[in-house]
């Protein structure tokens, strides 16, 4: 279908010296006007090609579209005009209300640029009384969407028609579902006398009262033949991805139509993910989710859903329940709640269990359960034949597997074939028997805010949520994620008061904040719950009579048993008990909750009595950044929750999008927290480009407020005690002691300038919060850092001005699924590098190092605490720019992520991640500022770069190449150590000192 001769005229009109050309003028005004008319006649001609294109189509393969196509009754007097998937539906719709023999049809628009007016109101019909148009978008301020007003211009512009009546109405925005019932709703708005004109569909709207009513029990009956099947999955646990290959086995093995919608949050790990296929004999339009009372198959992937959702309450009469439980058949009956036993049974549904995690850590897979639960899908629900199934189901297999593990394919070959062994069929009691409930609530002491609109969100319920309990400022409230309680985790870790030594490690490396350390008064123990277990803290710094406690948030630890990889104590009588170990949670949840709930009650240590540059001081602090829905095992996060600790209750945050916006900022719920005073973080994610000049931006706004707060103090010394403006002005704010006088000082400022009559008080009260100090924090992964928003970070580096930059550096862009960034290295294999990257890693860290003005440090946290630590503290004190650039093991990377410490110091020893730290302060005072806190390379580099897949995985399909990438990346990676080592052993002389020595010679 392609014109040739088209194509060779457009390349003709590329970039070429040989028939050179200037595009891209600069216009001014006595010819640009001019210009942009004279492109009229390609517009103009543009609805007349796509139609003649559309027609070739036609012919070629027999499916036919026009520009705008009108479908349903000729003699129609109701007519809904709407574009995309939701024209789908609403023509669904028309077919199932033209049988009630209603005039209605639906005008499908397919071009909307150049808008062809004419040939749009000559595809109504002439028996139209009314219509409504629908805009999937929302113009905040204009008087009507932008179909709406093309649909009125062109009918106005119709000769000898006359003018319908025309509502137009909001629907579907970010993915609002939008169903029969509610395209019914429209057609109903059109029958009244004065419709609602705007109006909106699919929300509840209690403020401005724009939205219609639906009557949710509508039914299309278009999918009355299909089959309907919903799977609960863990966001990560592989159901999606299974079930995307099911509904391709079935699309390719079959002559049915097949559909798939997969409903998740954007989470990283923890949420429900909802699979929702159809399969039928019938071409399927319902671009909607499976409905209530309708899914004939539903799959329970976490038996911990049980208690969550009422997920039976979408199954049709007859239907299929699968669950995967560690219950025995026997037992597993009394194991359900209340409200699924009654599903079960009014609906007589067939009941099946397997125990998929047993049958997946039989077959060697851990607890990857996903292709266990599809074979059962394809089992039971009789979509395929069985054996059928299986065959594609391993070849599938083969597929994904094959060239990259001769291992992981026998194993799931295994699983799939005891799945069939594992799956029973469960007898259904006449009578309900179960006391336990399900659903999901806030506890009593959740704030208001919480209980109205997160715990909705949370339950599944944020569509019902009205408009009125939504902000409209877009601000949240920090501290939700504490009321998640996700209970992940099938064991946790219980800490052995006997032998641990309170060295903090498992506090620093947990990635979710669930185990902490607290220091108190032994006397707070008096109301200890029994199990609550704490210790006489031990060393010099802790008086007598101070306790110290190591406790596990059980219900929102994921039980990703890093802290017990970490811990470095053993039992010398008993090698494999460490100071904590993992242990099954079930039991233990209800105790260790209330120990919880009482350690968090406990009052926090005195902060200027801890010593901050210890690990051990360090981790007493609470931190400001807890539960987040990282994946489990994340590198990210242990840092985001160490500068939390230090300094969160002076932070401010600009967060670059990515993975630590997402965990940080998603909703419902956010790990960002305040203290008891209700002090903490501020936190704002803007753009992925623009990150780093947003944080510098709120530092510029601090500092100008702060300079006027500072000329108005000092214009009101006199109208104020003794010498407060003056201690104010003079506070250095550099140690914890200093912050918390400096913040009672300002408290008492604001006191007395309420009382002061003079008329610049009342412009300082506002700005007093900037007497104090507060810390800017830009941060964001190495797609942001390196690549999109690099010339906004060198921006910021250049300016001299006093933020912290934290580049979680994952060495590929995480949240989209691990595409190639310039942090990168050499010779792994990611999205946009399939056969293995090819150029080298960007040193960020030696281009932020020639500004010689701007603090530098490559941490690991894993490989050696206490460096990270103290580059966190030396980069907040630092007067200037700083940049910490982490290392941060991610899911991408292709390691068992409970090794995740293996693996930094695999990459610290192998050179990969030398660790240094660059501290102008230290130039300043004519040493180098350049410090190496790791040894030369004391492990070969291909050892680390064949423990992680993301790299070995090419000796599998290019060894020659992986080879060949990793006999350079060798090279460079001795030459970058080399010349660090070189740089950090120069000699370093002032400029000052240069500046004489070359005036004097
Ligand atoms: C301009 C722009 N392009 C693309 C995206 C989509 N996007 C969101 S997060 C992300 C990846 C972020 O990667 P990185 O900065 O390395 O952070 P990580 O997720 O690894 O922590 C991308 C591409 C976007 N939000 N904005
Ligand atoms: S198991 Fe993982 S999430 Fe749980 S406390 Fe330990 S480090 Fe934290
Ligand atoms: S950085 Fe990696 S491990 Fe962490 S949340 Fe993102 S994808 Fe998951």
């Amino acid at each position: 279908m392609i014109d040739e001769e088209a194509l060779q005229a457009h390349r003709g009109r590329a970039m070429s010296p040989e028939a050179p050309v200037l595009r891209g003028t600069s216009q001014n005004p006595d010819v640009f006007f001019q210009a942009r008319e004279a492109v009229n006649p390609y517009y103009a001609a543009f609805p007349d090609v796509v139609q003649q294109v559309m027609d070739e189509y036609a012919a070629a393969t027999g499916r036919a579209y026009s520009l705008y196509e009108y479908y349903g009754a000729r003699d129609a007097d109701r007519v809904i005009v709407i574009m995309g998937s939701g024209a789908e539906t609403a023509c669904e719709t028309v077919d199932c209300l033209r049988k009630d023999k209603q005039k209605v049809g639906v005008l499908k628009v397919r071009l909307y640029r150049t808008m062809d007016g004419a040939r749009l109101v000559a595809a109504l019909p002439d028996s139209i009384q009314s219509l409504a148009v629908l805009d999937r978008t929302k113009e905040a301020g204009a008087d009507g969407e932008p179909l709406y007003k093309d649909v009125i211009t062109a009918l106005a512009m119709a000769k000898g028609r006359d003018m319908p009546t025309i509502i137009g109405g909001r629907y579907g925005l970010s993915s609002k579902e939008f169903t029969p019932a509610m395209v019914r709703a429209v057609f109903d708005e059109l029958t009244v006398k004065e419709p609602q004109n705007p109006f909106t569909v699919g929300i509840r709207d209690d403020v401005s009262h724009l939205s219609l009513d639906w009557d949710e029990s509508f039914r299309s009956g278009a999918n009355d033949s299909s089959f309907q099947a919903l799977f609960y999955g863990l966001g990560s646990d592989g159901t999606v991805s299974a079930n995307k290959n099911s509904i391709k086995i079935i699309g390719e093995e079959t002559d049915l139509y097949a559909q798939g919608y997969f409903v998740y949050d954007s989470k990283k790990s923890g949420a429900v993910t909802i699979s929702h296929l159809r399969f039928g004999e019938q071409a399927i339009h319902s671009a909607y989710l499976v409905e209530d009372g309708e899914a004939n198959f539903i799959a329970c992937h976490q038996p911990v859903f049980l208690e969550r959702y009422d997920m039976l309450e979408k199954a049709a009469a007859g239907g299929t329940f699968v669950l995967n439980s560690e219950v025995p058949v026997e037992q597993v009956w009394d194991s359900l709640p209340r409200i699924f036993q009654q599903h079960i049974i009014e609906k007589q549904l067939k009941f099946y269990v397997i125990d998929a995690y047993r049958v997946a850590e039989d077959a060697g897979m851990g607890k990857r359960i996903n292709t266990i639960m599809q074979t059962c899908f394809f089992a039971i629900s009789g979509v395929l034949s069985q054996g059928h199934a299986i065959d594609a189901i391993k070849a599938a297999v083969e597929k994904t597997y094959g060239r990259k593990s001769r291992r992981l394919t026998a194993m799931n070959m295994q699983a799939i074939d005891s799945s069939l062994v594992n799956l029973h069929e469960v007898a259904v009691p006449a009578d309900i028997s179960s006391t336990l409930e399900s659903g999901i609530s806030m506890p009593a002491q959740a704030p208001d805010f919480v209980k109205r609109v997160t715990g909705e969100i949370i339950a599944g319920r944020g569509d019902l949520i009205p408009v009125s309990q939504l902000t409209d400022d877009g601000t949240w409230p920090l501290g939700s994620a504490a009321f998640e309680k996700r209970n992940l985790a099938l064991e946790i870790p219980v800490w052995e008061t006997d032998i641990c030594t309170h060295c903090g490690k498992c506090v620093f490396v947990c990635p979710y904040s669930a185990i902490r350390s607290k220091a108190f008064p032994e006397a707070e123990l008096a109301a200890a719950p029994e199990t609550f277990k704490s210790i006489q803290i031990k060393g010099k710094d802790f008086p007598q009579g101070v306790h110290i406690s190591y406790q596990v948030a059980p219900e929102d630890c994921t039980g990703c048993s890093l802290c017990v990889d970490i811990c470095p104590i053993r039992d010398k009588s008993n090698a494999s008990r460490k100071a904590v170990n993992m242990v099954e949670q079930a039991p233990l949840r209800e105790a260790e909750a209330a120990n919880w709930a009482f350690f968090e009650a406990l009052p926090e240590y005195d902060h200027a009595a801890i010593k901050l540059n210890t690990i051990k001081g360090s981790m007493l602090l609470e931190p400001h950044f807890e539960f987040s829905g990282a994946c489990v095992g994340c590198g990210e996060t242990p840092y985001i929750r160490l500068a939390s600790q230090l300094f969160g209750d002076r932070m401010l945050v600009a967060n670059a999008t990515g993975c630590s916006s997402i965990y940080g900022g998603n909703l419902p719920t956010t790990p960002w927290r305040t203290n008891a005073m209700g002090r903490g973080p501020a936190w704002n994610n803007s753009l992925f480009e623009d990150n780093a000049e947003f944080g510098l931006g709120m530092r510029i706004a601090i500092d100008n407020q702060r300079g006027r707060a500072r000329d108005l103090l000092k214009a009101l010394h006199r109208e104020l005690s003794d010498d407060l403006a003056q201690s104010i002005l003079d506070c250095p704010e550099s140690t914890e002691a200093e912050i918390y006088e400096q913040r009672e000082r300002v408290a008492q400022l604001r006191r007395e300038l309420a009382n002061v009559g003079h008329p610049l008080a009342e412009v300082l009260q506002p700005l007093t919060e900037n007497l104090c100090h507060k810390s800017v924090w830009i941060m964001g992964g190495d797609g942001w850092a390196y690549d999109i928003g690099f010339g906004g970070l060198d921006h910021v580096l250049a300016s001299g001005r006093n933020v912290n930059i934290l580049v979680l550096d994952t060495e590929v862009y995480s949240n989209t699924g691990g595409q190639t960034s310039k942090a990168t290295p050499r010779g792994a294999v990611a999205k946009f590098s399939a056969s293995g990257k090819t150029t080298g890693k960007k040193d960020l860290a030696r281009l932020a190092m020639d500004y010689e003005n701007v603090y530098v440090a490559h941490v690991a946290y894993g490989a050696k605490d206490t460096q990270t630590l103290n580059a966190f503290l030396e980069a907040e004190s630092y007067p200037g720019t700083s940049l910490i650039i982490a290392y941060s093991p991610c899911i991408a990377h292709g390691v068992d992520m409970s090794c995740n410490h293996i693996q930094q110091n695999l990459a610290v020893n192998s050179g990969h991640w030398p660790l240094f730290r660059f501290d102008p302060r230290k130039g300043d005072a004519g040493k180098n500022p350049l410090k190496l806190d790791s040894k030369p390379p004391s492990i070969p580099y291909r050892e680390f770069v064949q423990s992680e897949t993301r790299f070995s995985m090419l000796w599998h399909t290019h060894p020659d190449t992986a080879e060949a990438l990793l006999r350079q990346s060798e090279k460079e990676v001795s030459a970058r150590f080399y010349r660090y080592q070189q740089l950090a052993a120069m000699e370093w002389t002032p400029p000052d000192k240069e500046a004489e020595s070359g005036g004097e010679s």
